[in-house]
């Protein structure tokens, strides 16, 4: 193995020859499957790791359950008080864990470093809401009686997180759901186990510590297999996935059907509208972090972008000129800019993407293939690419559909009106970006007959978002929002007390029942 790879996993006592046991519950243990983490950068195998065998998921999800059952009744700021604990703990391993996340799922190191502080600030957003998850007392029409809303704590949370933030999205879900008093059950990407441990690590000393038990937030590495159990376990009372709209469809019924509740995140396929009175040296960099940063692997990425006719010219000439300096390389040397897609796979996504724009006599401004220079023949690097396909019908496959990959597909409009509907014709609706000075775009942009996204941003790119909104799509994005604004209402059972204080029993709407 690299020195440079030995020395990020020996922060975290990972040994390269050392099998590392995959599933957490109070104690490590794995016994099944064993999968490889593999460096995206250089194609080496990094460690191996034990997945959780069917008994072992199975005697997790009951541990989870137990650890509950505890947990929930500790008061609400203690738990913040443990969170914060978490925090300061994940706050002195930010570098360190933030080049695991770089060196096992290829994101440059600033970003890697970044999804650890995304974690570091949800887990304040918890410390604060955990003396903050207020109900409300509603007024009865009955003489002396009160009507509460009370938020109790709900279950046991599974988690189902993605390679591309193999950090962060956990981490908004822990925060929410052990400051409403829930445990969790994290299901990582198969890809990225090592984050999933070393995270875990980090978590459960502090809970060890602190006497709590460690399956309040418990950990099951393993393949779809483990990932369908925790997702079909009548004993999860809320499911969080996020990945590929395919297998959110089939998690979304499975956890329908036993009555569960689901929060999932699933594909993006973002636009950027750049009217002609954008301030271009602002909209060009954006577009360009959107769509070549993380190397188009992030949901919130653009992949579509709507030029006006009057900048489309220059915006181009812009865009073009950045993508040719773009740093490509090992995603922990400083100057990168563009790593490596996370896995082989992605790359023949990525070729077959061209490939179609190219059958379809799309104009490829820039890139198309895979970088064959030296350095870059071990690890999964593609060249970042801006299309113009003679198509502008965003129902087309090329519009519609989200490739995982730093793929931009650019079209000219006229109207601001045209390109609204543009961004809403697809069936995704995550995230949405539009750039101009004039205020009248602005309210039409972000009100009813604007962009139908969840997050619709303005002279704001369609990605990175912070912890304070509340994060999630529409559409065949999926259903519910994780991080900020109202989302820790969906980790708390709500109940609607009626309270009597009198000495009379009068039923509500004047009904009479005397005999
Ligand atoms: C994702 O890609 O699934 O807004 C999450 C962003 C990040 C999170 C992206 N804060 O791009």
């Amino acid at each position: 193995l690299s020195t440079r790879a030995s020395d990020i996993l020996s922060k975290f006592s990972i040994r390269p020859d050392a099998e590392l046991k995959g599933v957490y519950d109070g104690t490590w243990r794995g016994s099944g499957e064993v999968i490889q983490s593999i460096c995206p950068t250089t194609g080496e195998v990094l460690a191996n790791v034990r997945t959780a065998s069917p008994a072992e998921v199975q005697e997790t999800l009951a541990k989870t359950r137990e650890a509950y059952v505890k947990w929930r009744n500790e008061p609400a700021p203690r738990r913040g008080e443990v969170l914060r604990q978490i925090r300061e703990a994940l706050a002195a391993k930010r570098e360190d864990l933030g080049a695991l996340v770089s060196l096992e799922m290829g994101k440059i190191l600033t970003e890697g470093v970044g999804e650890v502080q995304e974690f570091v600030d949800i887990c304040d957003y918890g410390v604060g809401l955990s003396r903050m998850m207020n109900g409300r007392v509603v007024a009865s029409e009955r003489p002396g009686h009160s009507i509460l809303e009370m938020p109790n704590p709900l279950g046991v949370v599974g988690v189902l997180s993605a390679f591309n933030f193999p950090v962060a999205v956990y981490g908004w879900n822990l925060a929410l759901s052990l400051a409403a008093g829930n445990a969790t059950i994290w299901k990582p990407s198969p890809t990225t186990p090592l984050c999933s441990i070393a995270v875990t690590r980090i978590i459960s000393q502090v809970l060890e510590a602190n006497g709590i038990p460690g399956a309040v937030a418990s950990l099951v590495n393993g393949g779809k297999e483990a990932g369908e159990a925790v997702v079909e376990s009548p004993g999860v009372e809320l499911v969080s996935f996020t990945g590929s709209e395919r297998v959110g469809r089939i998690v979304g019924q499975n956890v329908a059907s036993r009555f569960g509740k689901v929060i999932l995140e699933l594909g993006g396929n973002n636009a950027s509208i750049i009217m002609p009175d954008a301030d271009l040296s602002l909209a060009v960099p954006a577009v360009f972090f959107g769509a070549v940063g993380t190397a188009g692997q992030r949901c919130t990425s653009t992949r579509r972008l709507y030029l006006h006719r009057q900048v489309a010219d220059e915006f181009l000439g812009r865009l073009k000129t950045l993508y040719g300096s773009v740093a490509v390389g090992d995603p922990l040397a400083k100057d990168t800019l563009l790593g490596p897609l996370h896995t082989s796979t992605a790359c023949d996504v990525y070729t077959q993407a061209v490939e179609k724009l190219r059958s379809l006599n799309a104009d490829i401004i820039t890139g198309g293939e895979r970088y064959q220079r030296d350095g870059l023949q071990g690890g999964n690097f593609v060249q970042p690419t801006i299309a113009l396909p003679k198509s502008v019908n965003p129902k087309d496959g090329i519009w519609s559909t989200e490739i995982f990959a730093p793929i931009l597909n650019v079209a000219i409009f006229d109207e601001l009106e045209e390109a609204i509907e543009w961004n809403n014709a697809v069936p995704q609706g995550l995230s949405s970006s539009l750039w101009t000075r004039d205020i009248r775009n602005v309210g039409r942009w972000i009100g009813p007959a604007g962009s139908d996204a969840g997050i619709v941003n303005v002279n704001v790119g369609t990605s990175g978002a912070e912890i304070g909104a509340a994060f999630g799509g529409n559409k065949s994005t999926g259903w519910g929002r994780e991080s900020g604004g109202d989302a820790w209402k969906q980790y708390v059972r709500w109940s609607a007390c009626t309270v009597n204080f009198s000495d009379a029993a009068p039923l509500a709407q004047g009904v009479s029942f005397a005999s």
